[in-house]
C-alpha cells in the first residue's frame, strides 16, 4: 500500500504520550499507508530519543530534532516540507485530539468534498465538557469572531490545531506563511489566495493525557502578534514593531519614575534621572522577555541576571548612538526634533539588533 497521509506530531516534552498515540492511529487508520512525524523542538524529557526507539521498530514513525528553534507553526511547516505523503494533518500529541476522526477526514479530501477538513470543539456535536478550562473556551470564542472576520470563511473553529489538507497545497502556501505563534490553521486560511471551502468535523475535545499545557495566557497575544504579521508585519517587522512598542511603555514607566523621584531629590536631577533610566530598562526587559521573545524566554534567577546585565549594556550603547547620531544631524541644521528622532530610531534599531543576538540568542 502506497503512502496517503502524514500525521505531523509537533511535541514539546510529550515523551509518555507517543507510543500510545501511534497505538491509537493504528487503530484508527489501520496498519499501513500513513506515517507519523514527530517535529521536536529539543524536549529536555527525551520525546525525540522516544520517537527514534519507536522509529527503530516502526518504519511508520519518523523524528525531526530542530535545535535552537522554537514553536507549533513553524514545526508544522517542517512537517509538511519533510513528507513524501500526499496528504498531511496536524494534530497535538497529547491526546486532545482524537485520531478517530483521521479516515472521515481522508475520505472527505479524496473525494473532494473541500479543500481542508478542521475539527471543530465548536461545531454541531462537538463537546469540551472535558476540557475543564472554562477560561481558555471563552478566549477560544473572542478569537473566533476575529478570525472568521479575517478569513472570510465561517469556521466554528478557526483555531482548531487539527486539520487535514492535501501536502501540495500546504507546500504551496508555505513561502508566504508567517509561521509565528500558535495558529497555523488561521495562517494557512488567511494566506491563501482564494478563501478555502472548509469541512468540518465535530470533536469531543479531551483532557491531555499527560504532561503539561505549553499556552499560557499570552496566547491571545501570539493571535493578535499572528494578525499583525498578516497585515502591517511586511512594512514593520512583527518583532521590532513589539520591539518598538515596549520601549515606548518604558518611556511612560520613565516619566512616572522621574515624576515620583524628582520632587524628594530636587538638588540631584541626575540621580532621579538614573534611577528612572534603571527602573524603566528592567521593565523593558521584563516585558520584552514575556512578550517580543516568549518563544525565547529566559529563565532562572541565573539567566534572568545574566541577560538583564547584557540587556543594560545593549542599551547604553544603543543610547551612545542614539545622541551621537541626533547631536551630529542637530549641529548639522537639522531641525532639533527630527534629530531626535533619528536618533532614537537608530539607537532602537541598534538595541533591538544587538539584545536579539547577545540577550536572547537570535540568528
Ligand atoms: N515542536 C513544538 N511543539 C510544540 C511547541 N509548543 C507546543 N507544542 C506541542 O503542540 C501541541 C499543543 O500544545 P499544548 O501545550 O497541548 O497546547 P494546548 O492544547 O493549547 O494547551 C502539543 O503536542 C505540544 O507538545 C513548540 O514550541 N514546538
Ligand atoms: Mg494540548
Amino acid at each position: 500500500m502506497t503512502l496517503d497521509l502524514a500525521i505531523i506530531l509537533p511535541t514539546l516534552n510529550e515523551r509518555g504520550n507517543l507510543a500510545p498515540l501511534v497505538e491509537r492511529i493504528e487503530g484508527a487508520l489501520g496498519a499501513e499507508g500513513w506515517e507519523v512525524l514527530i517535529v521536536d523542538d529539543d524536549s529536555k524529557d527525551g520525546t525525540a530519543d522516544e520517537g527514534r526507539e519507536l522509529a527503530r521498530s516502526d518504519r511508520r514513525v519518523r523524528v525531526i530534532q530542530r535545535i535552537g528553534r522554537r514553536g507549533l507553526a513553524s514545526a508544522a511547516i517542517e512537517g509538511f516540507c519533510a513528507t513524501a505523503a500526499p496528504y498531511v494533518a496536524v494534530m497535538d500529541a497529547d491526546h486532545q485530539h482524537d485520531p478517530a476522526l483521521l479516515a472521515g477526514m481522508l475520505a472527505a479530501l479524496k473525494a473532494g468534498e473541500a479543500d481542508i477538513c478542521v475539527a471543530s470543539r465548536f461545531a454541531e456535536g462537538a463537546s469540551t465538557a472535558d476540557w475543564a478550562e472554562p477560561e481558555r473556551e471563552k478566549l477560544s470564542g473572542l478569537a473566533n469572531r476575529i478570525a472568521r472576520g479575517i478569513t472570510g470563511v465561517e469556521l466554528t473553529d478557526p483555531m482548531s490545531g487539527y486539520f487535514m489538507l492535501p501536502t501540495s497545497v500546504a507546500r504551496a502556501l508555505v513561502p508566504r506563511l508567517s509561521g509565528i505563534g500558535f495558529k497555523i490553521l488561521l495562517d494557512l486560511l488567511a494566506t491563501a489566495d482564494r478563501p478555502m471551502t472548509v469541512k468540518e468535523f465535530p470533536l469531543n475535545f479531551a483532557k491531555r493525557r499527560e504532561g503539561e499545557s505549553k499556552l499560557d495566557r499570552a496566547i491571545l497575544f501570539d493571535f493578535l502578534a499572528g494578525l499583525y504579521d498578516k497585515t502591517l508585519g511586511r512594512v514593520i517587522p512583527t518583532r521590532f514593531a513589539l520591539f518598538g512598542t515596549v520601549g515606548a511603555l518604558g518611556v511612560i514607566v520613565h516619566y512616572a519614575v522621574l515624576a515620583t523621584l524628582f520632587p524628594v531629590m530636587t538638588a540631584t536631577f541626575w540621580k532621579a534621572q538614573l534611577g528612572a533610566v534603571l527602573v524603566a530598562m528592567t521593565f523593558n526587559f521584563w516585558l520584552n522577555n514575556w512578550l517580543t521573545y516568549r518563544d525565547k524566554r529566559l529563565k532562572g534567577a541565573g539567566a534572568l541576571i545574566g541577560g538583564w546585565i547584557g540587556f543594560v549594556l545593549t542599551c547604553a550603547v544603543g543610547g551612545f548612538a542614539n545622541v551621537a547620531v541626533a547631536t551630529l544631524l542637530q549641529s548639522q541644521g537639522l531641525f532639533w526634533p527630527l534629530a531626535a528622532l533619528a536618533g532614537i530610531l537608530v539607537g532602537s534599531v541598534w538595541n533591538y539588533a544587538l539584545s536579539s543576538r547577545f540577550v536572547w540568542g537570535r540568528f
